[in-house]
This record gives C-alpha cells, structure tokens and sequence, in this order.
C-alpha cells in the first residue's frame, strides 16, 4: 500500500478534519488529535484494537493509545511530519468505521485513566 505523504495539514485541512470527525479533539500540548471510547466488555475493546492494529500496520502509520478494562484512549498524529498529516486522516477515519462496528461508546476525555475509580 502507498504511504500517505507525511507533510502537515494546513489550517483549514485540520479544520475539515475535526469537522468530519467530530468524536475526535484537538490536543492541546502539541499538533494531535484524540478520541476516547468504551466498549462492552475488555474482549471487545481488545478486537477493536486488534483490527485497528492491523490496519494501521498496513497504512506504515501507529497509533499512540492505552487501554484500561473497556475503555481505549487513542492518540493520533505524525512524528514524521511533528504534526497532524494527511496519515492521520486516513487512520482517523479507519478506527471512527472499526468504532461503529465495534458498537463503542464516546467517552469524555479522562474518562480512559479514571476507570479503574469510575463508577459502573
Ligand atoms: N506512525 C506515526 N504515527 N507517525 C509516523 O511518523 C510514523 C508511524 N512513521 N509509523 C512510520 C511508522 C515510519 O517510522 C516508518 C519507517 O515508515
């Protein structure tokens, strides 16, 4: 498969990003977006990440996440381009289609790092 270029989106590509994909923020310590979700169960949660794994393996482009239980936290940018690229894009929008087929639910942000202390 041809790698997407690594170069950084310009202001309104970023803009066109997070307006297609509403579920995922801005960080803001550096150029990245995130999306958090839960999942049914922890075997659920750990599917999702194994197809995503596989797709991401296979667009040469890696997700930086962690998993608590049910809950995954994914953070998304190019440490090629020290930014957000046309990569991410495309990853973006591989994990929010895995997402729906995985019948995950949004989760607010920290949610991910609270869960061993949230409530049911
Ligand atoms: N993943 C991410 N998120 N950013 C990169 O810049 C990146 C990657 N580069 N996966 C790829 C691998 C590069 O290191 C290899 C050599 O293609």
């Amino acid at each position: 498969m041809t790698a997407l270029p690594a170069r950084r989106l310009n202001a309104g590509e970023r803009d066109a990003l997070l307006h297609r994909h509403p579920m995922w923020q801005l960080k803001h310590e550096r150029e990245a977006i995130t999306r958090y979700l839960r999942f049914d169960s922890f075997a659920e949660a750990f599917g999702f990440m194994s197809a995503v794994a596989i797709i991401a393996d296979r667009l040469d482009h890696h997700p930086e996440w962690s998993n608590v239980y049910d809950r995954v936290e994914i953070v998304l940018t190019t440490h090629d381009a020290d930014g957000l690229s046309p990569r991410d894009v495309a990853l973006a929008e591989r994990i929010d289609d895995l997402a729906l087929l995985f019948g995950a639910d949004n989760l607010a942000p920290r949610s991910v790092a609270n869960a061993r202390t949230a409530q049911p």
